[in-house]
């Protein structure tokens, strides 16, 4: 405590999780404080409104801080959990790609098993009574069949799901072992407008609003069969405070408990515009990963019951609130962008 208001340390606070947690915590009247790694060129986009409302002037007492850390080097961690003295750490860094995981594998476990051991054991160093929050990941369940809750088998299907099994059970370890608050949000797939352009959802709106303006006349995909259980990282946030909040450590699973395809969302936002995806989406191996999780389904029914809990942002509102962001982003409305792209359709056909 400081002054008397919480105190909270993000890892990953430049990430989409990491953005929205921090609005709602300095709603809520914490002061923030997050990490950020040294970059070639700025990696603050979804804070910089943040930093422009909480200027870093009267330091410590400030709202808003960061600090440069890695979570590879244990060494800025305890320095800055030192500094700051949290009353609770969200560790939400990550190299959080699974595909770009089997081309970087042992930066992965470096970033996401190894650092996750390096920030438990600052916390666990600091003597402080720091809760602690880990961002485990449905991703862990892997190839064990729907629907997935606490008691599921974790079976990972690449290097990033074993790395997030491995912090998850440090986890647990440092709960049991040293009695330190210490708990995992087994997340599933959450977005948002903020999420990064690699991964699928985003990909196919920012690449549809490429479409309507003429830029691009096919989308490329990988596996279109994949199931995934896709919530609103806004609302996901939520749950992790909340998981803190609880009176004692405990792991939680956070979903939707609905599932689709990646097909579905295209069709999804296909529809929207009232366009036919098969004409425009085509299909490569580039795209395609040496395992995959075939379907994630998760079931929430403890941290409904326990933490109370539920998302109202479901797959089909979600798809359209980031087809929508990113056509308005462009200048184009959804109406607009319907126009267009038939008539980019009419054309394929010589109509
Ligand atoms: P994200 O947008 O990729 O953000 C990850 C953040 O981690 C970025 O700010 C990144 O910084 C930072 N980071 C990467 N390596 C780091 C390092 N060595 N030291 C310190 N920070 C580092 O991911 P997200 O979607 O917000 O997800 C947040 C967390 O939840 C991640 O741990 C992810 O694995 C987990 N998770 C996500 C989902 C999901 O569907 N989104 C589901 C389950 C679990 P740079 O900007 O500098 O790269
Ligand atoms: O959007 P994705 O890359 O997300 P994925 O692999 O499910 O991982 C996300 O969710 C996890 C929770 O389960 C998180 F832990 C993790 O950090 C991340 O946020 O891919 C979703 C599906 C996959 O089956 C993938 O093979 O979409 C399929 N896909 C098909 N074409 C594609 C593409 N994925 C990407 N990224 N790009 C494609 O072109």
């Amino acid at each position: 405590m400081q002054n008397g208001k919480k105190v909270a340390l993000i890892t990953g606070i430049g990430g989409q999780d990491g953005s929205y947690l921090a609005e709602l915590l300095l709603d809520k009247g914490y002061l923030v404080r997050g990490i950020i790694r040294r970059a070639s060129y700025p990696n603050t986009k979804r804070i910089d409104h943040l930093l422009a409302k909480y200027p870093n002037d009267h330091e410590e007492e400030n709202s808003f801080i960061l600090a440069y850390a890695d979570l590879t080097d244990s060494q800025s961690l305890r320095k800055v959990i030192e500094r700051f003295k949290p009353d609770e750490v969200y560790n939400l860094g990550a190299q959080s790609h699974v595909g770009i995981s089997f081309d970087s594998p042992q930066s992965t476990i470096n970033i996401n098993l190894m650092g996750t051991l390096n920030i438990l054991e600052a916390v666990r160093q600091s003597g402080l009574p720091i809760r602690f929050y880990q961002a485990s990941s449905s991703e862990m369940f892997g190839a064990s069949p729907p629907p997935q809750n606490e008691s599921t088998k974790f079976l990972p299907q690449s290097p990033y799901g074993i790395a997030k099994v491995g912090a998850f059970h440090l986890t647990r370890l440092y709960r049991d072992a040293y009695k330190i608050f210490a708990s995992n949000g087994i997340l599933f797939n959450h977005e948002s407008p903020r999420r990064g352009l690699n991964f699928v959802t985003k990909k196919i709106t920012q690449e549809i609003v490429k479409l309507v303006l003429g830029e691009k006349k096919e989308i490329v995909l990988g596996n279109l069969d994949a199931k995934r259980d896709w919530g609103f990282s806004k609302e996901y946030v939520e749950a992790m405070w909340k998981i803190l909040q609880h009176n004692i450590p405990d792991d939680f699973v956070i979903a939707t408990e609905e599932t689709h395809t990646v097909r579905d969302f295209i069709k999804e936002c296909f529809d929207l515009l009232g366009a036919d995806y098969t004409k425009f989406i085509k299909t490569s191996g580039r795209y395609l990963r040496p395992a995959e999780v075939p379907a994630l389904l998760g079931d929430s029914t403890k941290a409904k019951n326990i933490l109370k809990w539920e998302p109202k942002v479901k797959f089909k509102e979600l798809a359209k609130m980031m087809l929508e962001h990113d056509l308005n982003e462009r200048g184009i409305s959804l109406e607009e962008a319907s126009i267009k792209i038939k008539n980019i359709e009419n054309q394929k056909h010589g109509i």
